[in-house]
């Protein structure tokens, strides 16, 4: 089984659409992720919960992604200063 990191970057439009920080997942909206997937909302588990506890829903961020034979689920996350 492989395991590949894959990270979002700044430019891409990211941003969440739900958090449930009971449960420890996320559904996120991404643009297209060149030779993974196009553009879609969708969830993703989190490593640990802890990961939630300075993000809110609407905000954008960075994060990285481990896909593993079990599945995807977000290993880093941080939120994008926006200027305004
Ligand atoms: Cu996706």
């Amino acid at each position: 089984m492989s395991t590949s990191r894959l990270r979002f970057v700044r430019d891409n439009q990211v941003f969440f659409v739900m958090i449930n920080r009971e449960e420890g997942w996320v559904e996120i909206k991404h643009e297209e992720i060149k030779g993974l997937m196009p553009a879609m909302t969708m969830e993703f588990f989190v490593k640990t919960r802890s990961l939630l506890n300075e993000v809110q829903v609407g905000d954008r961020v960075d994060f990285t992604v481990v896909e593993t034979g079990k599945g995807e689920f977000i290993t880093e996350l941080k939120k994008i200063q926006t200027a305004q």
